[in-house]
């Protein structure tokens, strides 16, 4: 991973840092090892050197007051410069990201800050500001609209421009953010009280874990239907003959692939049984992904799936059943059988964002390869958003050589501005980036052949940003060309005198649907994804056109928006949404598919007459017939229940709850865990505590609130397609973050997603369903860290999981240990170092006196989030 800005973070927290963050942490450099070039040599030869400057950024607290309970924080900027010539009084500015937006711009100093674009901002000096002497250091403060409480809240990526060079950006390398004394800095009564989870909590909270033997565990994840035990074993000593149909050769390719490293690649027909892959029928089960898997002493390996599907799920499972470790001289003895299995939802999905932060195309394959592995089967592309559009569209080549280009410009009809850290350079991996045709077809393929459905988003009509700036900056080059048509693919008015910011603090991104040519380009674009579908031989169902957080006032003051209201005889704007799916949706009709989107889809933004004002969401009355598919997200704020509303009024609904199933969120509030909280926290047990046809059961709401609240219908429980877990990656820059996001909370996906309904969660005496959940959760995790996990390590497939950080506890003067994942390896250090693989071993409670620090390490010796304790 490339990072424009090295960030310098102080103390502890730069040990943190340097486990968990894509953004690489240095120890305090010396200054001569600072590559100090003269600034205008530089601008002179019009190039992007970096800029010789040290920024240092911190939080000095969190304020609270009556007006803002929620607290604000109150920051500063500090600058020194490391130049030998002094800084202009005038002429300059240092750009950065920030996910806050700047409430007060207090001018100290003779410094600002303010927004460009998004969470594009910048600082710059005002009429007092008297210039900055070599080694001198000039600070700033100035508030941000919300407390501080997640280290990704921070400034991101800044960098230098002069205006005399306004097009080069000069990164500022030497870029610090400072520890936080965090129960000073982030608790509202400064007392510590909840600002942390302490080894302590993690402790009590790991206390329900039991650590079982392996021998006993479940050997296959996620749980099967039904799953006998028969006597015996069935032993293969070399390559079985695979006797397979024409249409289950790729899965008896990969059959031989799983078992090569165990039996070698030789087949023996005399010495080895058969493994008969078919296709036929599972008995009671009408589900394509269905299989019947037996293992049998004299007859073999019988795998027959009511599809091919049902095959390939079938084999992940055989996967399951080997052993860990492969031991070719000695074959396998596999356990006397017999599964039949089949998912509990049709839809088991995972969402990936790649507009914020681009993903190679080698990740997604990982990714690919690691759904198929747990039985996951919609791969939910989020390819387009306001910054970036990540699709090759071949009809319209702007879309990707501005809208996938990110860095520094004064001019957004150039490319696309720097967000999320991504920096002043075009070059930046997670800022620029898209998968050509051929990649695309090549990701099409790689997942139809894990028999994985790719559902292709184009975002509309907001979060359109990118394609917005490509599409005007296209017409005004047409215009200047003198061209007849230049406005053939504008999708926005440019005469919209609208009010509206979107949550990421845009106004002007989205799609205006009074515009004919808004409908030329959806269809282009539309059509340009049929073609690609057809081109790589896999099938197209739907493709997700979007529809969340269109902002209020969006459309209000366009005359195109107006002109067509008044031809229509439209009232409201929410009229022109329901007109323009109406068209969207019948476009994808003439294609033969139906459309999917998120929950705004199939909503209805209505006033409640009393409270007066109060807005409130119905499902649409509107598209009840159509074949919707709308993804749930929003169960905050009165919407808990909105996903079963949908279910009950016909839509046919996913299930992606911020609360539950967000893999953005951080899976605790401690300042080093990366990550979002707006929707809270999500840590394993919370996916894993997910009910899904009853989640109203064990979500904290109010009970007055909940009194009037939905639950699910029989007929609704008809229109629950299943789950879907989201990655967003405004945060997310690189691969190992990525996979620190998603696993192992992914698991806690699949295993709600395939298995049957967990007895606790249908238990209706809460004491007895807690005791039952007490035993699930404690095998689930003993299944994950005893098998799930370690075969990933064993297969060196590389995936940086989530190593927790211990429990720990003071007990009768010994420090007690454990573990959310049992099998991981403890260590643990007695002289304030992190514990590497060479640490002594936690083999019990530890006696050693001093600070206790304890870390868990995989089987390949990589080390997770450390805990410590003082033993005094
Ligand atoms: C909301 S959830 C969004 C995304 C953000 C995400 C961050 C949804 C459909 N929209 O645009 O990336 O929050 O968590």
């Amino acid at each position: 991973m490339r990072c424009p800005n090295k960030i310098v973070v102080f103390a502890n927290i730069a040990i943190l840092l340097s486990v968990l963050s894509p953004i690489k942490v240095i120890g305090a450099e010396p200054l001569a090892a600072l590559k100090i070039t003269h600034i205008e040599e530089a601008i002179s030869k019009d190039v992007a050197s970096d800029a010789p400057f040290r920024l240092e950024w911190d939080l000095i607290r969190n304020e609270f007051s009556h007006r803002s309970p929620g607290g604000k924080a109150l920051v500063r900027f500090k600058l020194t410069n490391l130049d030998v010539k002094s800084l202009p009084k005038r002429g300059w500015a240092i750009y950065f990201n920030m996910l806050d937006s700047v409430e007060i711009a207090s001018p100290g100093a003779g410094l600002t800050v303010e927004q460009v674009s998004g969470n594009l901002f910048r600082l710059r000096p005002t009429s007092s500001f008297k210039g900055l002497a070599p080694g001198k250091v000039t600070a700033m403060n100035y508030r941000m609209a919300e407390k501080f409480s997640k280290l990704q809240q921070a400034p991101t990526g800044p960098y230098l421009v002069f205006g005399i060079a306004p097009e080069t950006g000069h990164a500022i390398r030497d870029f610090r953010v400072a520890a936080m004394n965090r129960p000073l800095h982030l608790d509202k009564k400064s007392d510590g009280r909840n600002s942390t989870i302490s080894p302590q909590t993690i402790f009590k909270r790991n206390q329900i874990i039991s650590n079982l033997p392996e021998a006993g565990l479940p050997q296959v994840f996620p749980t099967p239907l039904h799953l006998e035990q028969r006597q015996g074993i069935l032993h293969l000593a070399s390559m079985p003959v695979i006797n397979d149909t024409h249409e289950l050769r790729a899965e008896a390719t990969f059959a031989r692939a799983l078992l090569a490293p165990y039996l070698g690649s030789e087949q023996n027909s005399k010495a080895t049984p058969m493994l008969h892959l078919a296709i036929g029928e599972i008995s009671n089960q009408s589900s394509p992904e269905a299989y019947e898997l037996s293992i049998d002493r004299s007859t073999g390996i019988t795998l027959t799936g009511n599809s091919a599907a049902g095959v390939f799920f079938g084999l992940q499972t055989l996967r399951d059943l080997l052993p860990l470790y492969p031991h070719p001289d000695s074959g396998v003895d596999l356990p006397a059988l017999i599964i039949r299995d089949a998912p509990r939802f049709s839809y088991r999905g995972f969402q990936l964002d790649v507009a914020r932060n681009f993903h190679p195309k080698a990740t997604i394959f990982k990714l690919l390869d690691l759904m198929a592995r747990y039985k996951l089967n919609k791969f939910h592309f989020h390819l387009t958003d306001d910054e970036g559009w990540r699709l090759e569209i071949v009809s319209i080549p702007e879309l990707t050589s501005i809208g996938a280009v990110r860095g520094h410009t004064m001019n957004p009809m150039k490319h696309l501005q720097p967000a999320y850290g991504s920096g002043p350079d075009i070059h930046d991996q997670s800022g620029s980036g898209f998968y050509s045709r051929a990649d695309f077809i090549e990701i099409l393929q790689y997942a139809a052949a894990r028999h994985i459905e790719v559902i292709t988003e184009i975002e509309m009509p907001g979060h359109a940003r990118a394609a917005v700036k490509a599409m005007e900056s296209r017409y005004r080059r047409l215009v200047a060309a003198g061209q007849v048509n230049a406005s053939e693919y504008l999708i926005s008015d440019l005469s919209d005198k609208s009010k509206y910011r979107s949550p990421q603090m845009y106004t002007d991104h989205v799609m205006n649907p009074g515009l004919e040519s808004t409908y030329v380009f959806i269809e282009r674009v539309i059509g340009d994804v049929v073609t690609l579908y057809k081109d790589a031989g896999v099938p197209l169902h739907t493709l997700h056109v979007g529809g969340d957080e269109l902002p209020n006032g969006a459309w209000e003051k366009s005359p195109a928006s107006l002109a067509l209201m008044t031809r229509l005889k439209l009232a409201t704007t929410a009229d022109l949404w329901d007109y323009f799916y109406n068209r969207v949706d019948q476009m994808l009709q003439r294609h033969g598919m139906f459309a999917s989107g998120w929950e705004e889809l199939g909503a209805r933004k209505t006033t409640l007459l009393t409270p007066l004002g109060a807005s409130k969401l119905i499902p649409n009355p509107k598209f009840r017939q159509s074949k919707f598919n709308v993804t749930v997200w929003n169960n905050l704020d009165g919407a808990e229940d909105f996903a079963y509303r949908l279910a009950n009024a016909g839509y046919q609904t996913i299930l992606a709850p911020v609360t539950h199933l967000y893999l953005d969120m951080a899976y605790n509030k401690n300042l080093e865990e990366p990550g979002a909280n707006w929707g809270g926290y999500v840590d394993l047990d919370t996916v894993y505590n997910f009910i899904p046809l009853d989640y109203l059961k064990n979500v904290k709401i109010d009970p007055k609130k909940k009194l009037g609240m939905e639950g699910l219908t029989d007929f609704g429980r008809e229109h629950i397609l299943g789950l879907e877990a989201p990655l967003f990656t405004e945060t997310v820059r690189d691969a190992a973050r990525l996979e620190y996001m998603v696993m192992p909370r992914i698991l806690g996906l699949a295993e709600r997603a395939w298995a049957s309904d967990p007895a606790w969660a249908k238990e209706q005496d809460p004491v007895q369903s807690e005791a039952l959940r007490n035993a699930a959760w404690s095998a689930f995790v003993n299944v994950l860290g005893k098998r799930v996990l370690p075969r990933l390590d064993v297969e060196h497939i590389g995936v940086a999981y989530r190593i927790p950080p211990p429990g720990l506890k003071l007990e009768n003067g010994q420090v007690l240990v454990n573990i959310q994942l049992p099998g991981l390896t403890l260590r643990y250090t007695t002289n304030g170092t992190e514990p590497d693989a060479t640490s002594s071993l936690v083999s019990g409670a530890i006696s050693a006196k001093g600070v206790i620090h304890v870390a868990a390490f995989d089987r390949n010796a990589r080390r997770g989030l450390s805990s410590h304790i003082k033993n005094p």
